[in-house]
């Protein structure tokens, strides 16, 4: 059973999309709320502690009844089974795409290869949860005998900005232990993370797949090289772990087989933070909050596989941004969190985003002849408004943008608090309805700036009319940061069944490691 391979532009919703665009692409978000007084509460989607706003954006109810239409026509339903059941829907690699089994709390079995997968993740889990509890304990010792302070993950692509991303985000929530990231293959990234480290008390993380990715094995070979001038050969085992599917190159490299955490085909690298590749999340955070992020990510997977379309807030999500990029032609959008913890999210989805749905040969192996994959950049709020966002409110180019804030702050600055969300607030009403010749003209007019008016005027006009999602949580607590990546997920998801591409694999980038491996030969 495979994924339907239906080319989105020649559905009979994609055609009314189109004539619908022509006769919409003029009005503006001001006359939007004009004429619908109840176009807030219209367009809001509350779920579990998150409220979606998606008022602000330039759409009628006829829009998404239309994308609606499309996401049935390209059977996106048949799809979402699919995926959820373990059926291979990464076709072009012969697997099933299962990040939302290791997060499922529910009884049902889930079918792999004529095998349960569920006693696995729950064995990984039990094992996750044993080693965390006894290194953040200080049981664990390393070979003097001395508890471990500081932890190293070693990773590139999938196997390090999920876990780095996640640790930074739930900062708040962190043991005593250090955590550190190693990712780059150059040389002073690695010399930066152990130069103040003391090999006694710190433990190494190392996560591959495949145990053979140049970046890691190059940093795991020059760590276990430093860690060998203050201790020997037999004291690897006691400093080295590792999370992978290559069990003999992790023996090769000392470690011993009680240390090896699994990880499986059946899901991408850049899906996996839910599975061992999120030890260092669990160390962390403690293993009881790295449930509670799998349990708010099996929230939103309830949430998106079980509610209607046009209430489901990643597909509604997925179906505004392909309404930018195949209608209006936008090719960025931005992801803006109001809060600092978030800071790395915008690279996390960049990868995720980007690496799934960079592509240009269709579920047919036919060449594409209209855009797939959309550019995601960002940054955290209120930064980014002394930064880029002059180029989102007055530049020449409609970018979306996903405002993600918060109701409450976590350490009680309220003050602070206030000021963030009023920014917040401010940012989307300024992009969407602007401020027109009028208003800039009596602002003049009042600060006595009457001279200037002509000079002044034409430059201080916002034109407004740029869409922006609110997603606003009560708290950013592992539950509520669970949902969030698991929404992006699936807004992947829903985008690459309407585009008719595999999102699974990952081809592009493999010529330019295949030619570093020849000119590092020659
Ligand atoms: C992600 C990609 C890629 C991968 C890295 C690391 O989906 O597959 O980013 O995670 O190349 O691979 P290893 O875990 O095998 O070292």
């Amino acid at each position: 059973m495979t994924l339907k391979k239906i080319n989105p532009t020649q559905t009979e919703s994609w055609k009314k999309l189109s004539e619908h665009f022509e006769k919409t692409k003029y009005l503006t978000l001001t006359d939007l709320f004009r004429s619908n007084s109840s176009r807030k509460t219209d367009f809001t989607i509350t779920e579990n502690n998150l409220e979606l706003d998606y008022s602000k954006n330039k759409i009628t109810s006829e829009t998404m009844k239309l994308l609606v239409e499309l996401a049935n026509e390209v059977e996106l339903k048949d799809a979402i089974n699919k995926y959820f059941s373990g059926e291979k829907i990464n076709e072009t690699e012969g697997r099933a795409v299962l990040h939302t089994a290791l997060r499922s709390n529910s009884e049902d079995e889930v079918i792999v290869e004529g095998k349960d997968i569920k006693p696995k993740i729950q064995t990984a889990l039990r094992k996750i949860r044993a080693f965390s509890n006894k290194v953040i304990s200080g049981k664990w010792k390393g070979y003097t005998g001395k508890a471990i302070t500081d932890v190293v993950n070693i990773g590139i692509g999938g196997s390090d900005l999920g876990p780095d991303m996640v640790v930074e985000a739930l900062r708040f929530y962190r043991n005593k232990l250090n955590v550190h990231f190693v990712s780059n293959v150059e040389g002073d990234h690695v010399s930066e993370v152990i130069k103040n480290l003391n090999p006694e008390t710190t433990l190494f993380v190392i996560v591959s797949k495949t145990f053979t990715t140049q970046e890691t094995i190059s940093n795991a070979n020059t760590i276990r090289d430093w860690f060998l001038r203050s201790g020997s050969i037999f004291d690897v085992a006691k400093h080295f772990v590792a999370v992978s599917t290559n069990l003999n190159a992790v023996y090769d490299f000392g470690i011993d087989k009680n240390n090896v955490f699994p990880m499986w085909n059946w899901v991408g690298g850049r899906f996996s933070l839910w599975s061992a590749v999120g030890l260092s999340i669990s160390l962390a955070i403690g293993f009881d909050n790295f449930k509670e992020l799998l349990n708010g990510a099996e929230e939103m997977d309830i949430h998106f596989r079980d509610t209607d379309f046009s209430e489901n807030i990643p597909v509604v999500i997925a179906l505004l941004s392909v309404w930018y990029n195949n209608f209006y032609k936008a090719e960025t959008e931005a992801i803006l969190p109001y809060t600092q913890y978030l800071s790395k999210l915008p690279d996390y989805l960049q990868q995720a985003v980007m690496e799934s749905n960079g592509k240009s040969v269709d579920r047919n192996g036919d060449e594409i002849n209209y855009q797939t994959g959309t550019i995601v950049w960002g940054s955290t709020g209120t930064n980014m408004q002394h930064a880029f966002m002059q180029l989102v409110h007055q530049g020449t180019k409609l970018i979306p943008a996903d405002f993600i804030g918060y109701k409450e702050s976590l350490h009680g600055l309220t003050s602070h608090h206030e000021k963030l969300m009023a920014n917040y607030n401010a940012q989307m009403e300024a992009l969407a309805f602007g401020k027109t010749a009028e208003e800039v003209h009596l602002e003049l007019k009042t600060s006595g700036d009457f001279d200037k008016i002509n000079q002044l005027l034409s430059y201080k006009v916002f034109k407004g009319n740029r869409p922006s999602n609110a997603l606003l949580f009560d708290k950013l607590t592992p539950d509520s940061l669970g949902k969030l990546i698991a929404m992006y997920e699936h807004k992947i998801f829903v985008q690459g069944i309407i585009w008719n591409i595999y999102s699974y694999d990952q081809f592009g980038v493999e010529l330019g490691k295949e030619l570093a491996k020849k000119i590092l030969a020659s």
